[in-house]
């Protein structure tokens, strides 16, 4: 078995996640979903497939991939979407890097050299380049793309950072505390597909909005 265990947060995903679940089961990696008891369609979906399900006791994404991580008992995890828009055949690369490297976190970027994705709005184009802009001033990030959370880590370094947003400020709490313990942090340029089925879970205005008022939060509460 490999040093990685993927966690899938996943909300309303039965049209996706077999998919997603049949295109990496043939990868020798651990697979938990992390989902609430209460979202049957996904569950009965993935029924026939090996993985271990983590049901969040709360709702919302940060939630799902806390107590996803909190549940993992390899080396390494890698976040990886429930929608198809992760291309799997790039952890390959990720893994190679981190481990080579000894680094604590790498972050694919889909806005570096040979990057692209099918799946950005203009909207979320510009959302993002405000923040990762507000994360390079104020908080010395050297991510070129803060919001795309499709990242490969160090179990331990994750389980260090006492993270507790359960909603998307999740996105930017985990690099904002990592690069704040001054742990190594890498980027790797990867290509965003477009989801395989369903419907985007984030809410470009309500979510941009908390995720720019949790980086104020951050900012003056070190
Ligand atoms: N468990 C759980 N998963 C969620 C929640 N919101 C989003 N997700 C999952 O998080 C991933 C990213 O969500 P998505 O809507 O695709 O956002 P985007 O990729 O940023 O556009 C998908 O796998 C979703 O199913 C939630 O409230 N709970
Ligand atoms: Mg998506």
């Amino acid at each position: 078995m490999s040093e990685l265990t993927l966690v899938i947060p996943a909300r309303n995903e039965s049209e996706s996640l077999p998919d997603v679940l049949d295109e990496i089961k043939e990868l020798d990696h651990k697979i938990i979903v992390s989902l609430h008891k209460d979202d049957i369609l996904t569950i009965n979906s993935i029924k026939n497939f090996n993985c271990e399900i983590v049901y969040q006791t709360n709702h919302g994404y940060g939630d799902a991939l806390i107590q996803g991580i909190n549940s993992v008992n390899t080396k390494y995890f890698c976040i990886f979407n429930a929608d198809g828009s992760h291309d799997p055949s790039e952890l390959k690369n990720m893994i190679e890097l981190i481990n080579n490297n000894n680094a604590d976190f790498v972050f694919a970027s889909r806005y570096q050299k040979n990057s692209s994705s099918d799946d950005d709005t203009v909207v979320t184009l510009i959302g993002n380049f405000i923040f990762t802009t507000i994360g390079k001033i104020f908080f010395k990030l050297s991510k070129t793309d803060i919001l795309y959370t499709y990242l490969t880590g160090k179990t331990e370094s994750a389980k260090k950072l006492n993270l507790i947003q359960k909603d998307f400020r999740f996105c930017v709490e985990l690099p904002i505390k990592a690069n704040r313990e001054k742990m190594k942090l890498l980027s790797i340029g990867s290509y965003e597909r477009k989801r395989f089925a369903g419907i985007k879970k984030v809410n470009a205005l309500k979510d941009g909005f908390l995720i720019l008022k949790h980086m104020i939060y951050l900012f003056f509460n070190k």
